[in-house]
């Protein structure tokens, strides 16, 4: 019914890890709407009339995290206007740091149910090396170089994994090895879906 709460898996890992690929195969399996922070936040900035495009570029290019204000309107909106009748959500990407999740238990949490996160562990050679390579085949990142990597994974050491630590000792964390093939991933993750989604 209508006043049911929509319901929330977060998708962490470091920049590479392959959380939108996984994300990618999960809804192909299960009712889910995949909601990529980071896609939120680069179609914000493509839009002509936007007055945050230049702040969002220079964080993506510098890897540092864009205010959770901005972040957390994008998704609000973007859970608003989704058909999913079931109201299910992968959110990829966020919260990244400290900021985030304020901002997210100050306006959101009382929204949804947060079911359980996802831990794509993968090592930041591997990571690096996934980006590098999409970045040379094409991708138009503009943080896809070396220079925002090393910043990419500095910030996720330092911001990031803190909240998946914090999260961890709530007992919310799936933990998944993300250096295996796509499908293997996605397998592993099969495996303890139901428990969190259902
Ligand atoms: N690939 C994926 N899985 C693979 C596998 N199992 N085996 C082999 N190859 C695999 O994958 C990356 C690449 O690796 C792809 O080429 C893929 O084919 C291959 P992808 O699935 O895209 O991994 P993902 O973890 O999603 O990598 P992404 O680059 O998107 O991670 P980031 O976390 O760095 O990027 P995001 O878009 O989330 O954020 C970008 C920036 O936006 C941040 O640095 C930050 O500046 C900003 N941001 C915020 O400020 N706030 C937010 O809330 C979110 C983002
Ligand atoms: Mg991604």
């Amino acid at each position: 019914v209508t006043t049911q709460k929509p319901e929330v898996v977060f998708i962490l890992g470091g920049p590479g890890a392959g959380k939108g690929t996984l994300c990618r195969y999960i809804v192909k399996h299960y009712d889910y709407v995949h909601l990529s922070a980071g896609d939120l936040l680069r179609e914000e900035r493509a839009k002509l009339c936007s007055e945050y495009g230049e702040l969002i570029e220079t964080h993506i290019r510098n890897g540092t995290i864009v205010p959770v204000e901005i972040t957390c309107s994008l998704i609000d909106r973007a859970m608003q206007t989704s058909k999913n009748p079931h109201h299910r959500f992968l959110i990829d990407g966020f919260p990244r740091n400290q900021d985030n999740l304020d901002g997210w238990n100050k306006v959101m949490a009382e929204k949804v149910i947060l079911k359980g996160v996802i831990f794509c562990e993968c090592s930041e050679e591997v990571c690096t090396q996934r980006c590098l390579n999409r970045g040379a085949s094409g991708s138009g990142r503009s943080d896809d170089n070396e220079q925002s990597l090393v910043l990419r994974h500095q910030t996720y050491l330092k911001n990031t994994l803190p909240i998946i630590e914090m999260y961890e000792q709530q007992g919310l964390v799936y933990k998944v090895n993300s250096m295996k093939s796509p499908e293997e991933v996605f397998q592993d993750v099969a495996e303890f879906f139901p428990k969190i989604g259902w």
